[in-house]
């Protein structure tokens, strides 16, 4: 599953994806996407691995992709959209930070009105694509009317007039099969959004204020779409702190983990995955399913095999065995669940998979 990270020139786009992501610095101006993994940091893993001690910690990733600036034409060039259309959701960084060393393209800070204008580009982008093949569904009804060419040319009607009225096609009530038909167009509207508000130092306790602020909340508090507060140059001093340091360093602040570590967690959730664990001597570690998946799809998500010749899962919900004290102690009072073909795996679930061969 991959995140675009997407925003105006000089928001901090590339500096969040190089936290996001542990890349280092390239300090070139060449306009192909850069592609890293990020970690998706689970303090739910961590009171595990303190429960039972693993050789190995290893949480679940995310890919990000940092897109590079976007401009009035951006969008109109094929390299940039055919990228942008291969994520699987958006990432909008938006300038709050105030440095006049760091021009900003628009003159003024003005979250609001930024969100606002790249949203538009997207729309602008769908639309035409919608244009193109109502036209073509036209021709193609004079030549044989069929029943899906009528489906087809009504959906993209209803999205046309969403669109139209800048509704962004991700916040807008589909049926499944609706919203599974307008994936295969790949709508930029239609990929969720995370926006992250890039604030100043002295701005990150802030969060609260700056979303619920009037302009912003209805920009991000809509159907699969959320709003995150960091400070990219606060992240960017952290990533290079040793951990004691980083954790005084947070709280100097007010805060309790880094904007990382929400922003990724975030933008996992919007990907509409979950995390189910498994736990031992080797290995704890945290995997990303769609929500919704049966155990035997979880035990594919770690080997295909394991799909194959799923028999049963043994499951625990995370904060069960945590409060238990581990898995002698879950046995015994009968906790530890032996769950079939049909279970659907919930977020935070401890799963042990048996399986034949
Ligand atoms: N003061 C301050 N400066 C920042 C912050 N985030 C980024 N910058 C600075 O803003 C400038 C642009 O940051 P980048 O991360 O390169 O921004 P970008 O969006 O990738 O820029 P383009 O790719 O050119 O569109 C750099 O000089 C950063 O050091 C921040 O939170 N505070
Ligand atoms: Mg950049």
């Amino acid at each position: 599953m991959r995140v675009g990270i997407i925003g105006l020139p000089q928001v901090g786009k590339s500096s969040i994806f190089r936290v996001l992501t542990h890349a280092p610095v390239v300090e070139s101006h060449h306009k192909e996407a850069q592609v890293g993994i990020a970690r998706v940091v689970d303090p739910r893993l961590d009171q595990l691995a303190k429960l039972i001690p693993p050789d190995k910690l290893t949480y679940t990733t995310v890919e990000c992709v940092d897109m590079g600036p976007v401009g009035a034409d951006t969008m109109r060039e094929t390299a940039y959209l055919t990228s942008l259309k291969q994520t699987d959701a958006l990432l909008q960084v938006v300038r709050m930070f105030a440095d006049e060393t760091v021009p900003h393209i628009k003159g003024t800070l003005d979250p609001a009105r930024d969100i606002t204008d790249l949203e538009l580009e997207l729309i602008l982008t769908d639309l035409s694509v919608i244009e193109n093949r109502l036209a073509r569904i036209e021709k193609d009804r004079k030549k044989g009317n069929t029943p899906e060419l009528i489906r087809e040319q009504e959906l993209l009607e209803r999205a046309k007039t969403l669109l139209e009225d800048n509704q962004p096609l991700r916040a807008a009530q589909w049926s499944d099969d609706e919203r599974k038909r307008l994936r295969g167009y790949t709508f930029l509207s239609e990929k969720s959004m995370l926006i992250v508000f890039n604030v100043g130092e002295d701005q990150v306790s802030d969060e609260a204020r700056i979303l619920n602020d009037p302009q912003n909340q209805p920009l991000w508090k809509r159907p699969n779409t959320s709003g995150v507060v960091v400070s990219g140059k606060l992240e960017a001093e952290l990533a290079l702190m040793p951990a004691e340091e980083a954790s005084e360093f947070l709280g100097s602040y007010g805060l309790k983990e880094p904007g990382r570590d929400r922003i990724v967690r975030a933008a996992h959730d919007l990907l509409g995955l979950i995390v189910f664990f498994t736990v031992g001597e080797e290995e704890d570690r945290s995997w990303s399913i769609p929500r919704g998946a049966t155990a035997p799809q979880a035990a594919g998500a770690i080997h295909s095999d394991l799909e194959k010749h799923f028999i049963r899962a043994e499951v625990i919900p995370w904060d069960t065995l945590i409060e238990l004290g581990g898995f002698p102690e879950a046995k015994a009072k009968g906790l530890l669940r032996l769950e079939g073909k049909e279970y659907i795996v919930k977020d935070g679930d401890i799963m042990h998979i048996r399986h034949s061969g």
